[in-house]
Parts: structure tokens; C-alpha cells; sequence
């Protein structure tokens, strides 16, 4: 199996530290989707990282779905969620806060590098901060509920280091990190991981 896309994105990289912790081999090419995006129209026209090239050939693209077939494939051995209800709840509500500060996160820098600065909306950007500032918070909340911690890494813990590194790599500027005190140590834990070392936020 082929991953496709560079690790500065917070979906590939979930998808990229999953695997290895699920012991899934992969190859890992680092196309970019806007510098290689006539390479990567080639691998899968939507152009969307990540994108999964199946043994079969077919392209899969969103990580969650992505996560999903792999999980399948992976049916008796580890799996990064939790069957029971309780447990699957809680990392379902961080994984979605997880997913939507990346995507807030993403639109902010679409809008503010990509979009030229005349054609800039304030009130987008200023609704799409406040709703990364909220997913922030209630990724904070839960971990002040229940610690997440390596000894039992799982998806939640998975998707909130990466956003976190995300976030506050890209938007410096709207993220003070000591706002954020538990996801800061949880983040630098992670990081520590030798799935997260070997799978380095470039
Ligand atoms: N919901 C998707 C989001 C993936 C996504 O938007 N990836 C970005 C890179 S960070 C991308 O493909 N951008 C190019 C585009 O949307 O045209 C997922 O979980 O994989």
C-alpha cells in the first residue's frame, strides 16, 4: 500500500503514525497537493491527502474512511479504538475536536497564505478562529476529565497530538501554547513516541 501526501498535514500524518502503530507496512510518498498536484492528479484526480493506493490498485481518500479500511484489515490484531460504548464515545467526541481544529486550523492558513491579502474576508476568518479556539478548549476540558497517555495510546490521543502539533506549528500567532496547558504536555509526551519520531511533522 502507497500513502500519499506530505506529513505537514495533519490527516496523512494520523494516518501515517496509525499505521505504524497498528503494524500496517506502507510506502510513504511525500507529494505535496499544491507543488505536485499534476503528479498527484495521476495517483487520485481529486487530489486529496491523504490518499490510500490500495494493494488492488483503488485510490481511498479522507483518513477517517482511510482509518476505518485499515482497521478492517487489521481485524483481530491492534486496534486504535475501543469497542466498548463508553470508552468509544469518549475518543469519537476527541477525535471529532481533534478533526475539526485541524480543519479550522487548515481554512485559516488557506485563507490567510494562499488567498491574496485584498481578497481576505475578516468575519470568515474571524468565525473560523473562534471555532479552532472552541474545538481547542474542548479538547482541554476532556483531558482534564481523562488524561490521555502513551501506555494506551488509541485513536483520540492519536488525532489530538497531531492537531495540536499542527496548530500551534502553523498559527503561532493565534494559539499561545500556555493557554492550552494539558494539550502542551500531552503533545510533548506524544511526540516522544517512536511512531511519532518516526513519523516527523515536516
Ligand atoms: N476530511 C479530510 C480532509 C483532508 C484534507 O482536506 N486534506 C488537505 C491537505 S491538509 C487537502 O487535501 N487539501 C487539498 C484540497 O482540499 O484541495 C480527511 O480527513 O482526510
Amino acid at each position: 500500500m502507497q500513502l500519499i501526501g506530505m506529513l505537514d498535514s495533519p490527516y496523512v500524518r494520523r494516518v501515517a503514525i496509525s499505521m505504524r502503530l497498528m503494524g500496517i507496512p506502507f510506502e510513504h510518498r511525500s507529494l505535496s497537493v499544491f507543488g505536485g498536484f499534476d503528479e498527484f492528479r495521476t495517483l487520485n484526480p481529486v487530489v486529496k491527502a491523504p490518499t490510500l493506493i490500495c494493494d488492488d490498485g483503488s485510490a481511498l481518500m479522507d483518513s477517517t474512511l482511510i482509518l476505518d479500511y485499515l482497521d478492517s484489515l487489521n481485524a483481530g490484531r491492534l486496534s486504535l479504538m475501543p469497542t466498548e460504548p463508553a470508552a468509544r464515545q469518549r475518543t469519537l467526541r476527541v477525535i471529532g475536536l481533534a478533526l475539526a481544529g485541524s480543519e479550522k486550523a487548515v481554512q485559516v492558513v488557506y485563507e490567510t497564505r494562499l488567498r491574496p491579502a485584498d481578497k481576505q474576508h475578516a468575519p470568515w476568518l474571524a468565525r473560523v478562529r473562534l471555532q479552532l479556539g472552541a474545538a481547542l478548549d474542548g479538547l482541554e476540558a476532556e483531558f482534564a476529565r481523562h488524561a490521555p497517555s502513551t501506555s494506551a495510546l488509541d485513536q483520540a490521543g492519536v488525532s489530538s497530538a497531531v492537531t495540536w502539533r499542527f496548530v500551534h506549528e502553523m498559527l503561532p500567532e493565534i494559539v499561545n501554547i500556555d493557554d492550552y496547558p494539558l494539550l502542551r504536555d500531552w503533545g510533548s509526551e506524544a511526540e516522544r513516541h517512536p511512531a511519532f519520531i518516526a513519523t516527523p511533522f515536516a
